[in-house]
């Protein structure tokens, strides 16, 4: 079953048609007995939804269950819910989080930041913009003092920047 949706069973058909046409030939029409089908990433992220995402890849990762970023149906249909423009944003903050901890140490660091912020901006800013804006962000976010970004301090710099949820909205 979904971990979460908010799509109706239309729009499940809808998708699933969309995860349909990536591979006719192993994705079948019928899904009522939930078959153990999975797409390769390479697939997904050529969707032209996700195609100019700077982070597509990592996203598409964060919703395999194998880890390896193929995704069964249901991986898919979760991972649209989270980027869909009904998701909530704590939903959408709790992956976003995990996307742009690239360590997976649990914190956002300055490293973590810097990357980020490069991909965000497509990487037009010089390293030394970079790293003037990851330590000012870090600065005005990290409310108790650590130097890094724990996941309220994350809320917290979202609150007040918005555009690093941007790339989490996606219209299908
Ligand atoms: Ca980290
Ligand atoms: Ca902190």
């Amino acid at each position: 079953m979904m971990d979460c949706t908010f799509f109706t069973r239309k729009e499940i058909l809808r998708l699933h048609g969309r995860y349909h046409e990536m591979a006719p030939n192993v994705v079948p029409m019928d899904y009522t007995k939930d078959p153990d089908v999975k797409l390769p990433m390479q697939l997904i992220i050529n969707m032209p939804e996700l195609k100019e995402n700077p982070f597509k890849e990592r996203i598409v990762e964060s919703f395999s269950e194998d880890g390896e970023g193929s995704l069964s149906f249901n991986d898919f249909v979760d991972m649209f819910s989270v980027l869909s423009e009904m998701a909530p944003r704590e939903l959408k903050a709790i992956y976003a989080f995990k996307i742009y901890d690239f360590n997976t140490d649990n914190f956002i660091c300055k490293s973590d930041l810097e990357k980020t912020l490069n991909k965000l901006t497509r990487e037009e800013l010089t390293a030394e913009e970079i790293t003037l804006v990851c330590e000012k962000v870090i600065e005005e976010a990290d409310m108790d003092g650590d130097g890094k970004l724990g996941f309220a301090d994350f809320e917290n710099m979202i609150s007040k920047a918005p555009d690093f949820l941007s790339t989490f909205h996606i219209r299908i």
